[in-house]
């Protein structure tokens, strides 16, 4: 059996980092217009740094927890069946990983990877960036970005989740609000598939009416109780 699971930022919220658009999210308190699009960057590079600076640290600080844990011996378990579980997940955060799960897709990109605008190289990065950070690769300072998808840029490893959902035999979302897009679209063209489609998230969300079946609640709790 294969499966398919898209994941959002109610997965890691367990794990203390914020989601974007609860009250009290990220975008509650920061300005998405200003800070997570490629405009903003040019317009001012210092102040999206500190932001992204400080969600960093957030991550370096944050661990894994049930949930990420319970897809991860899913993907084991699937694997060694003989099947697949394709993990696609929207958030930039390294906690998939670290809670052991192999072949991660960061459609979104990852926080801990930079980026240089003048030569693209990306590399690992751990570190605080500011407009003097120097490219290790080309030495020039001024152009390197959180390895990040923002509004208006097209988001990564699209032909790979185009595939994935096309040999899967279930459509799983899971902590993701779908109000973004195209991870939003991926139910509905999970369904044009004819896959049967299962959301998990704390409440219903903006895609909700598109899924076959549903379980509300903390994802620590859903996601293992889903796994098991
Ligand atoms: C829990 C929980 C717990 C809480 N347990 N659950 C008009 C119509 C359609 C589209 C557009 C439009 N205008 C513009 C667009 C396109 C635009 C878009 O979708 N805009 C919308 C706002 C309408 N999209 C883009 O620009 C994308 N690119 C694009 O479309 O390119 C064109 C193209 C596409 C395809 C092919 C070719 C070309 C790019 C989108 C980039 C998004 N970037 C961000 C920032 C990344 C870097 C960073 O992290 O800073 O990605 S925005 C932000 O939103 C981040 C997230 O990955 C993304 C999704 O958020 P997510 O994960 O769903 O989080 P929340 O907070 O929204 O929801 C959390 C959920 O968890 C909630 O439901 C809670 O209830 C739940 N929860 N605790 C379980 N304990």
């Amino acid at each position: 059996m294969n499966i398919f699971v898209l994941t959002g930022a109610g997965i890691s919220a367990e794990s203390g980092l914020g989601t974007f658009r609860e009250r009290g999210g990220l975008w509650s308190r920061f300005d998405p217009a200003r800070l997570a699009t490629p405009e903003a960057f040019a317009a001012d590079a210092e102040e999206v740094h500190a932001f992204y600076n400080l969600r960093r640290q957030g991550v370096r600080a944050a661990a894994p927890n049930a949930a990420h844990r319970a897809l991860a011996r899913l993907q084991k378990e699937l694997a060694g069946r003989g099947g697949r579980l394709f993990l696609c997940t929207q958030n930039v955060d390294d906690l998939h990983e670290r809670g052991g799960a192999a072949a991660v897709m960061h459609m979104h990109g990852e926080i801990l990877r930079a980026r240089c605008l003048a030569c693209t190289a990306a590399t690992p990065w751990a570190e605080d960036l500011s407009v003097a950070t120097p490219c290790p690769s080309c030495g020039r300072a001024g152009g390197m970005r959180p390895d990040v998808v923002w509004f208006g840029e097209v988001p990564l490893h699209l032909d790979a989740i185009e595939a994935g959902l096309a040999e899967s035999d279930l459509f799983v979302a899971i902590g993701t609000s779908g109000a973004v897009y195209p991870a939003a679209g991926f139910v509905a063209r999970a369904r044009r598939l004819g896959l049967p489609t299962h959301e998990i998230n704390l409440d219903p969300s903006d895609t909700a009416d598109a899924f076959h079946t549903a379980a509300y609640g903390p994802a620590t709790e859903t996601v293992p109780a889903w796994v098991e």
